[in-house]
């Protein structure tokens, strides 16, 4: 399939001026970098389609089994160099552009972020598709497509405020509207019950519809003409919507009640921690997965006619328990709407879905109460009593009339608000359910679903998670990238990432360390500019850039960062000159979002702010401490800090962080990790070895002991000293941090900060030695870099393909 498209640069210039004049609407001779951003995207875009008509024409032709990608949430940041570099044309674009007076990083960063999710889950998804396209794999992603992102963060005076992301105000060159694929989503209504053939069937008469129009994002593949699909979803009034306010005269309300249509696909909740029971969220999931289903079963139907063959053509995966509904929706469409007899639709339903859960927090699975989904989804709920029923049934002829047990694993809970358990109905359905990390697994085995593990030990897997080394050393350590494949003598490593591993071999060689460390300076020169003009703090080179960017919960424990900064300002102030001399410079980071309403991690923000702010103005210290708070962190500015960064902190306390993958980011970058033994890390460890990192803290099986033992487990001094500092009011604002400190007393340190203080500090102080031997923290560096290959999530979407799916590539030939 050829090209229609030509990428010489003369075909790029005209392209770009073309879409300038004639998509932009600006004069082709006079236009700023925006405009130049817009018009070199719609160029980019062209070439995409191009790509994804190909792609969805041969997938349609070989009509092999097909991924479908269920998510509530993808944060794919930018796409304008990512796009490039995977279409192969980011050189030829950035002569094209320097034809025409711009400079391709210029442009790009004209580019907003899409943020369409909160943090770890919604950015893997975005990983796995940036793999998923370029592994060939016949797949297609699902989601929503929000008006408002993740809001903004603003600081002022050191507290965070929310600023609403509306983020298509500028257009959004990489999606196509596509007017004529919608499907009507139904809400509300009675169900019916209507004899047919001498069999009684029931029938939602539902109260209100709403159209679902799509949106697709073309995700291409590196080294591949491969591009799939990210189908995004948008709410708008239907045809069929309430016709008889229009006929009663009552015309500008009833336009006004038209437009609350829209209000399902507006905004994205911000708060990761717990999903409960709001009526928009519960709409938010079933418009998405009602809408995606019967596209999905539209495209199996144009050449398929027997249900049957459903799971050999279509797997489904539930990405958490936000798309679960789905598993109710399929069985509402083959029994009421294809009349298929019960257990043969519960057999095909069971067969197409998987489930992957992203949290060992038992509070935060979701639950719906029982009220909200039987007003909204009435056949729905009548569909999840009736599995229940049947899985109860089972399992009481399996173990008993082991009430206890029972009512743990029922779908449905009783109680003050009886709800629905969307992981036990996942459970239930699925065949395969995965954590996300080994020691995930675990938890799930021994502690979240450990009832269910019992009953089916063999549903339960792990899928160590990735990140695509696409986005995260080529399209944002370019440097770092051109030395890697020199170095490899082959760029292939983009695509297969094993090769990563060959950098072993060099470690030792001294051209290699040196242009390695080029790099890194580089980089943090890069930083510090973006520092400086952020904050006007200036910061040294020399200085050991130390980072913790991710979302603020407590048990991801920033806090243990901010009183470990406290620490080490309080001894540099305690110390004799001479003995400053011995201090390792440091300019520590730190950034991230508090969910709104999360009070305790908005403290966190603003002790952070206070501290920061008498460090960085005490005279006394200078450079060897800086504390700097990123305001806003989302996916753009992750590019620019973790190329950048020397060392990198992953503190949570042990068994709460289901696999974490900022960690994997920053050691594909070459940054040394300062980490619990959680998630993710336990199997770094066994990559990078346990000396090539800074491990501290209690162990997943410690840590539930040591909460047992209560206020006996006593802090140490130097925790009680620091904790003491912030409660009397040394950086100020001594009333509001008390609830804070508070959270840190004997007995109450849930996430047993003092308890892991002494070995943090010890870790810290390991880093600090460590640093002072360039040679040793290059050689530990290059060696973080080589052992990154297992977390690639070219890896974790193979294991997907084989183990879950059971999908094969389809490769598009070009
Ligand atoms: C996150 N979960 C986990 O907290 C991380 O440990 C994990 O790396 C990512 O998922 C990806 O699997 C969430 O973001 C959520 F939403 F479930 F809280």
């Amino acid at each position: 399939m050829d090209a229609f498209l030509k990428n010489d640069s003369f075909s790029l210039q005209k392209d770009i001026l073309d879409h300038v004049e004639y998509t932009v609407a600006r004069s082709r001779f006079i236009f700023d970098d925006f405009e130049a951003y817009q018009g070199l995207s719609y160029s980019v875009r062209d070439r995409l389609i191009e790509r994804w008509h190909d792609t969805h024409r041969y997938f349609k032709k070989k009509d092999p089994k097909r991924l479908y990608f269920l998510s509530l949430e993808f944060l794919m940041g930018r796409s304008l160099s990512n796009s490039v570099i995977n279409l192969g044309i980011r050189d030829q674009y950035a002569d094209a552009l320097n034809q025409l007076g711009f400079e391709f990083e210029v442009v790009a960063e004209q580019e907003g972020d899409a943020a369409l999710g909160n943090g770890g889950l919604a950015r893997l998804c975005a990983c796995q598709m940036d793999s998923l396209a370029t592994l060939d794999y016949p797949a297609w992603g699902y989601g929503l497509r929000y008006q408002y992102g993740l809001f903004r963060q603003i600081i002022l005076d050191g507290f965070q405020l929310e600023e609403p992301d509306y983020w298509l105000n500028f257009g959004n060159p990489w999606e196509i509207e596509r007017v004529h694929v919608s499907y009507p989503v139904k809400f509300y209504g009675t169900v019916e019950e209507e004899g047919i053939q001498g069999q009684t069937i029931k029938v939602w008469i539902p109260g209100e519809t709403v159209e679902a129009v799509a949106y697709d994002n073309p995700i291409p593949g590196y080294g591949t003409r491969n591009a799939i699909n990210l189908r995004l979803w948008a709410a708008k009034p239907s045809d069929q919507y309430d016709m008889e306010s229009y006929n009663t005269g009552d015309y500008i309300n009833a336009i006004m009640d038209r437009q609350k249509a829209e209000t399902i696909s507006n905004v994205l909740y911000p708060d990761d921690r717990s999903y409960q029971g709001k009526e928009l969220r519960l709409k938010q999931h079933y418009f998405f997965v009602s809408a995606s289903l019967q596209d999905i079963i539209r495209r199996f139907r144009d050449d398929h006619n027997n249900f049957d063959e459903f799971p050999e053509k279509v797997a489904l995966q539930i990405n958490d328990t936000h798309p679960s509904l789905a598993i109710a929706e399929v069985m509402r469409v083959l029994v009421d709407e294809e009349h298929l007899d019960w257990s043969r639709a519960w057999d095909i339903t069971s067969r197409v879905f998987s489930f992957t859960t992203h949290t060992v927090h038992v509070e935060a699975l979701e639950k719906i109460p029982v009220d909200l989904l039987g007003n909204l989804l009435p056949r729905h709920l009548q569909i999840i009593y009736e599995i229940n029923y049947k899985f109860m049934e089972e399992l009481k002829s399996m173990i008993g009339q082991d009430y206890d047990r029972l009512s743990r694993m029922s779908i449905v809970e009783e109680g003050a608000v009886k709800s629905i358990r969307m992981a036990n109905l996942s459970i239930v359905c699925c065949q395969i359910v995965n954590g996300v990390s080994k020691v995930h697994l675990d938890l799930l085995k021994e502690r979240v679903f450990k009832d269910f593990y019992e009953l089916w030990p063999q549903k339960f897997q792990y899928k160590t998670n990735g990140v695509t080394q696409r986005r995260w050393v080529v399209v944002s350590n370019p440097n770092l990238s051109s030395l890697i494949s020199k170095w490899l003598g082959t760029e292939s490593w983009i695509r297969n990432v094993d090769l990563l591993a060959g950098l072993r071999q060099h470690v030792s060689d001294p051209d290699l360390q040196r242009e390695w460390k080029m790099v890194k300076k580089v980089n943090k020169a890069r930083l510090a500019e973006y520092i400086e003009t952020l904050s006007g703090i200036k910061v040294s080179l020399d200085a050991m850039f130390d980072v913790q960017i991710k979302r603020i919960h407590e048990y991801k424990r920033q806090l243990l960062n901010i009183l470990g900064i406290i620490h080490r300002y309080d001894c540099i102030k305690n110390m004799e000159t001479s003995d400053r001399r011995k201090v390792v410079p440091r300019v520590c980071i730190i950034g991230g979002k508090a969910a709104p309403g999360y009070d305790i991690a908005k403290k966190i923000i603003k002790l952070c702010h206070v501290v920061a702010e008498k460090i960085n103005n005490d005279a006394d210290i200078g450079d060897l401490l800086k504390l700097v708070f990123i305001p806003d962190y989302n996916v753009s500015v992750a590019e620019l800090v973790i190329p950048g960064s020397d060392l990198s902190q992953h503190l949570s306390t042990a068994g709460h962080e289901a696999s974490g993958t900022g960690s994997m980011k920053f050691l594909m970058n070459g940054c040394l990790l300062l980490a619990t033994a959680d998630g993710a890390i336990v199997e770094i460890m066994e990559e990078v070895g346990a000396d090539n990192m800074f491990l501290f803290g209690a162990k997943v099986n410690e840590v539930p002991a040591l909460r047992e033992k209560g206020a006996s487990l006593k802090a140490p001094l130097q925790f009680l000293r620091v904790v003491r500092m912030v409660r009397d009011g040394y950086f100020g604002f001594k009333d509001y941090f008390k609830s804070l400190c508070d959270t840190l007393e004997d007995g109450k340190d849930f996430y047993l900060l003092g308890y892991d203080f002494a070995s943090y500090l010890e870790a810290q102080a390991a880093a600090d030695r460590t640093f002072v031997d360039p040679e040793k923290w290059i050689h530990m560096s290059i060696l973080s870099t080589a052992g990154s290959g297992k977390f690639s999530s070219d890896k974790t979407i193979e294991e997907y393909a084989k183990h879950t799916w059971g999908i094969e590539p389809c490769k598009c030939p070009f």
